[in-house]
């Protein structure tokens, strides 16, 4: 039996799909409400095919508990923050996990962490927990995208960190009885390495397009036509300048590194600051496109986007939301109008739940978020002054980052 513990955005599927694919699996979080809504048979976020997936693994027999299960091979996937003032990896949780564990865990147990964590984190933080107890660690970082988590976790290629091989055949069976990619088996340490690089790689990509957007900013040039150009050249593969990187990897794991190393990641350093300006850079081209239309009323303005990006209910780390903290801050109070087809709580001031209620109220309206739902109704935009922070919409006059 395997036991998973933290049943959020990665142990929830990881979780379901083992069950689903016939291993015994127990559920545990220490979240009791969210353990009632489990077993009470609703699934906890949105995400294509989870519903389905959370129906087989309910009738081959998933459990969910609030308790730790006496068991030899458990997952940890608890949520591993950055402290925001050093920068360095918060394991605080993931060192928690596993005293619990080690309460109940039976001798050889293998105990596999899959939250990101920095290089060094598992010797430094849970090895010493072990003390001389036969328990053995692994490391088998996750790395599916949210909007398309269940086809990842099959089709992606996995890397599982052990000491010792044998351990590695063990941990890549449980793996293998769902995932088709390649599973690598290395060290531990080059398995905590390669995910914070992974995430390292794309957010330094994605500060050089946002770099280049302010710099053809700068000079009126048209910063997705050079990228598109650029990208046809067969070793040139620029992403997308956007109002922002948020999520809860691609703007929290290379500040490990920069927590770690801070005198020699200077290229990631820089990265992250450039990402981290955007909201305040969407914020400005709001206040100039205001002024060149002599706009005065900030309530005119609809802000269409909540979420980290698109087609997701995720909110971590929205450059939404940061923009409107910084409004708020300039501003003394925040008055635009704020509409997102996946958020349906109330989270911020004047927030719409109808696409047309909220246009009704907006003349120029901010894409943040490139939803489906508005790449579809650009033409519900006529008529509107329109800020397209991802380059969606056609409609003549529309203005850029
Ligand atoms: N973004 C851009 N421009 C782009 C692409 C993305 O500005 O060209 C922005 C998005 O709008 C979003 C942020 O970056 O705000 C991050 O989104 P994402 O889709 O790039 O990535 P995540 O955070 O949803 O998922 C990443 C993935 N990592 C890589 O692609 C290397 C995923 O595979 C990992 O599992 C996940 O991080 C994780 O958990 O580490």
């Amino acid at each position: 039996m395997i036991n998973v513990i933290g049943l959020g955005y990665i142990g929830l599927p990881t979780a379901l799909m083992m069950a689903a694919h016939g291993i015994e699996v127990v559920g545990t979080d220490h979240n009791e409400e969210l353990i009632r809504t489990l077993s009470g048979g609703h699934t906890t976020f949105e995400e294509n095919g989870l519903e389905e997936l959370f129906q087989t693994a309910v009738e081959r027999g998933i459990r969910f508990t609030a308790q730790y299960q006496a068991t030899d091979a458990y997952i940890v996937s608890v949520p591993t923050p950055y402290d925001k003032f050093s920068k360095k990896v918060d394991a605080a949780y993931v060192v928690a996990a596993v005293k619990e564990v080690l309460q109940v865990a039976v001798q050889g147990a293998v105990i596999v962490i899959e939250s990101t964590i920095s290089p060094g984190t598992i010797n430094k933080y849970i090895r010493p927990l072990l003390a001389e107890k036969d328990i053995h660690l692994a490391h088998a970082p996750e790395r599916i995208i949210p909007g398309n988590m269940l086809y990842e976790l099959i089709h992606n290629n996995r890397t599982i960190g052990v000491d010792d091989r044998e351990i590695g055949e063990k941990v890549k069976k449980y793996y293998a009885s769902f995932c088709q990619g390649e599973i690598v088996v290395t060290d531990i340490c080059t398995a905590e390495m390669t995910k914070v690089v992974e995430n390292t790689y794309r957010a330094v990509n994605i500060a050089f397009a946002n770099e280049l957007a302010k710099i053809c900013r700068h000079d009126d040039m048209d910063v997705y036509e050079i990228i598109r150009i650029c990208n046809m050249h067969p070793r040139v593969n620029i992403l997308q300048p956007g109002p922002g990187v948020g999520g809860h990897c691609i703007s929290v794991d290379p500040w490990f590194l920069v927590g770690d190393y801070p005198s020699l990641a200077k290229v990631i350093d820089e990265s992250m600051k450039t990402n981290d300006s955007m909201p305040d850079f969407v914020l400005n081209r709001i206040y100039e496109i205001m002024k060149e239309n002599h706009m005065t009323d900030i309530s005119r303005v609809g802000i269409y986007g909540l979420t980290y990006k698109e087609n997701v209910d995720d909110l971590r780390e929205s450059p939404t939301l940061q923009m409107l903290e910084s409004m708020e801050r300039h501003l003394c109070g925040n008055k635009v109008k704020v509409y997102d087809p996946f958020v349906t709580d109330e989270v911020v001031e004047n927030q719409y739940h109808d696409l047309g209620a909220f246009l009704q109220e907006a003349d120029l309206v901010v894409i943040m978020v490139k939803h489906d739902e508005i790449r579809k109704n650009t033409d519900r935009l006529r008529g509107k002054i329109v800020l397209d922070c991802h380059n969606v919409c056609t409609l003549d006059g529309v203005y850029h980052l």
